[in-house]
């Protein structure tokens, strides 16, 4: 799972060998003793409370997954799951969420407030039983309460409240206001008590805290945009509820709020807002189901979908379990697209838009140019995957198969002239697929597509073994030639390519399978190409693209991007994709040779240096400037170059920015470019 950056399809700058396992904090037996003692004057219930924080001290990863940005908003999270729960169970609506100087955040409700009274079991009151208690969720051993959201992880607030330098909660229940306050890791150090008196209909819960910079070492800065973006999807998920986001931490407060009486209907519109639609319906289906599973218990599922075609070619499935995004796909998924292929063939066999003896259409053809958000909520989902991002739940695919299946046939039925344009669109699909394949196996006859035919202007390695296997895509013959002669011959292989690669977000795809750079380039990587590419094919575990840094070299890169993302995107999500980062400058100096990637570490040089101004100094205008060794020594040698790796955190900020940017539309790549220039730092005209 990415996790650092905000902007989606970021480049993550860590070097290119594997990020260090991250190392267990564990406490010395000197220190052990001491907290012992420190812990001996509690009570029993007590000693259990600290144990349990003290453990989530010591392995922050197991609770929160890691420690770096991810972990940190986690947090936040955590606390706003609390309130939408409250907002789910009918007595909350609104949530406001604000970033305060000084690193600490602050989230309020306007829901019943945590209850404040003892609870027997913990001796407690509620509001701090539920923030020093491990999973004191629910209500306290009453009965499982039906809880949705903070499904990821789900550890609660006592685990915020463990990872905290203090946290602070005020319930306003009842015309009472009551006050508690931890610190130093969720040690109470002023209980529960009455403060004050308030509107007897003003109840809510208002909870401030801050994050243990000994824990999250790398910076506890919040991120205004990644809290933003996760309260608009949240506000998205769950109509109706209003979110306020407010940074309060420079002198202009920013404040945005975010609630859709549309709910996912419109999370769709926003999806799609730049795309060209083949109708501006977006098809809706909702539903819930008490699985036959569940011996009685209030468990019931609750399904909603919302999907709509626009123009294009690529397929978006965004699914949710309880608010969190199954990146992975799951049962849900599955139900969605066993309903979607037999609700399509379906009407298609009945309206004869199918004949006796057609193939059934596949999936991919029926959800050519789909968007679909996909949202579940699940008493009890059980997350699987790498991730923890599939839904594996098996009951949920009848259920999601049902819900959909029928409300998608419905709209068929009622919407005759839509109906028609669906399958129009669904037949041409089919023929484009059927063009597609005619396309390839076109190129295979002529030796394109074969992994025994691999390209002439391929100089490959001699390692098979994909796992050391490096893959230059170098722009321009001249570098591809210093390239060639530079690398490591075992484990670096170089593909020289001429100019621009085609447009692939504009053009067919016919014509994108005929264009020669594509195919050589679909031969060289080996794993095919959407439908059916196979990550566990490639030849190379690394794809380094090597350009120019001018703006030339920045176009072919997202030509590029935009061609692994559409027809090899497992190449991004699983972590091959790599972009070079050869040097902007050189320094001669007594017979040395210093190079500088860019313009702070120029100026670093040369006060190091102790260079007169006007010493000479070589300005790089592309690779082919530099020869084999140059281009070894700085952009290529394991040891020592830097490469970005490419990492997709957000898709749907994805899905936006590459029809924004490289889509037919104008308008919003104009808006783009303005909105982002300024984050531009080396700009070549
Ligand atoms: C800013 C964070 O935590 N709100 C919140 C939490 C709870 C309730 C209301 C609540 C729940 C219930 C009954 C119930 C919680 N209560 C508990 C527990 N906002 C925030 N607002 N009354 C109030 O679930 O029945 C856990 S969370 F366990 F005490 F009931």
């Amino acid at each position: 799972m990415a996790e650092e950056k905000k902007n989606l399809v970021g480049e993550n700058e860590i070097p290119a060998q594997e990020k260090e396992p991250e190392l267990e904090v564990l406490n010395t037996d000197e220190e052990e003793k001491q907290l012992e003692k420190a812990d001996s004057k509690y009570d029993a219930e007590n000693i259990q409370v600290l144990e349990g924080l003290e453990a989530v001290r010591k392995r922050p990863g197991m609770y929160i997954g890691t420690t770096s940005s991810a972990g940190l908003h986690h947090l936040v999270w955590e606390i706003v799951d609390n309130a939408i729960d409250e907002a789910l169970a009918g007595y909350c609506t609104e949530v406001a969420v604000i970033l305060n100087p000084g690193d600490t955040i602050t989230v309020i409700d306007d829901g019943r407030g945590i209850p404040v009274d003892v609870v027997k079991k913990s001796g407690l009151s509620g509001v701090e039983t539920v923030y020093t208690v491990l999973h004191a969720g629910g209500k306290f051993g009453e009965g499982d309460v039906y809880k949705v959201s903070g499904g990821l992880h789900g550890v609660g607030a006592s685990v915020v409240n463990a990872l905290s330098e203090w946290c602070e909660v005020t319930v306003n229940k009842d015309g009472g206001v009551y006050y508690v306050k931890f610190q130093d890791g969720g040690k109470t150090v002023e209980h529960l008590s009455r403060i004050g008196d308030c509107d007897s209909n003003k109840n809510g819960t208002i909870v401030t805290f801050k994050p243990d910079p000994t824990i999250f070492t790398d910076s506890t800065r919040f991120d205004y945009q990644i809290i933003r973006d996760r309260m608009r999807q949240v506000a998205y998920l769950n109509r109706g509820i209003k979110i306020i986001v407010e940074d309060r931490r420079e002198e202009e407060v920013v404040r945005e709020s975010f609630c859709y009486e549309g709910g996912i209907k419109e999370y769709v519109l926003f999806i799609n807002n730049h795309k060209k639609k083949i109708f501006d319906e977006v098809i809706y289906c909702e539903g819930s189901c008490i699985p036959p599973s569940s011996d009685g218990k209030e468990a019931r599922v609750y399904v909603e979908a919302a999907m709509q075609y626009d123009d294009g070619y690529a397929t978006n499935i965004f699914s949710f379990c309880n608010n969190v995004h199954t990146h992975e796909g799951g049962m849900h998924e599955t139900g969605f697209r066993d309903a979607m292929r037999r609700i399509a063939n379906n009407y298609a066999r009945e309206y004869k838009f199918l004949k006796d003896g057609d193939d059934d259409f596949t999936f991919d053809d029926i959800t050519e140019g789909l968007t679909c958000v996909l949202s579940i909520k699940h008493p009890n989902p059980q997350f699987e995957g790498q991730t923890k991002t599939k839904l594996g739940n098996s009951e949920v695919r009848r259920i999601v198969s049902q819900i959909v299946g029928e409300q998608f046939n419905r709209f068929l039925l009622e919407n005759p002239r839509l109906a028609r344009i669906i399958m129009e669109k669904i037949i041409t699909a089919v023929n484009a697929r059927l063009a597609a394949r005619k396309a390839r196996e076109d190129i295979r006859r002529k030796g394109g597509l074969e992994l025994n035919t691999l390209p002439g202007k391929l100089a490959d390695c001699s390692s098979k073994n994909p796992e050391e296997c490096e893959l230059f895509i170098v722009e321009g013959n001249s570098a591809g030639g210093s390239a060639k002669n530079g690398r490591n011959r075992e484990t670096q292989a170089i593909l020289p390519l001429r100019g621009k690669i085609l447009n692939v977000e504009k053009a067919q795809i016919k014509r994108i399978f005929a264009n020669a750079e594509i195919g050589n380039m679909i031969t060289a990587i080996g794993g095919g190409i959407d439908p059916e590419f196979d990550v566990s094919k490639i030849r190379y575990h690394k794809v380094v693209i090597m350009t120019d840094a001018d703006v030339d070299g920045s176009h072919i890169r997202v030509l590029f991007m935009t061609f692994f993302y559409r027809f090899m995107r497992p190449l991004i999500t699983n972590g091959h994709v790599y972009i070079a980062q050869p040097p902007l400058y050189k320094v001669e100096y007594h017979g040395k040779q210093y190079y500088a990637y860019n313009d702070a570490q120029l100026e670093n040089i040369k006060t190091t240096l102790k260079l007169k101004p006007g010493h000479p100094l070589q300005r790089y205008k592309g690779l082919g400037e530099m020869d084999a060794d140059q281009l070894w020594d700085t952009t290529m040698d394991p040891e020592r170059r830097r490469m970005l790796r490419v990492t997709l955190n957000d898709g749907i900020k994805a899905e936006q920015i590459f029809t924004d940017l490289m889509g037919d539309n104008v308008v919003p790549r104009k808006e783009f470019i303005n909105a982002n220039a300024k984050f531009v730092k080396n700009l070549d005209v």
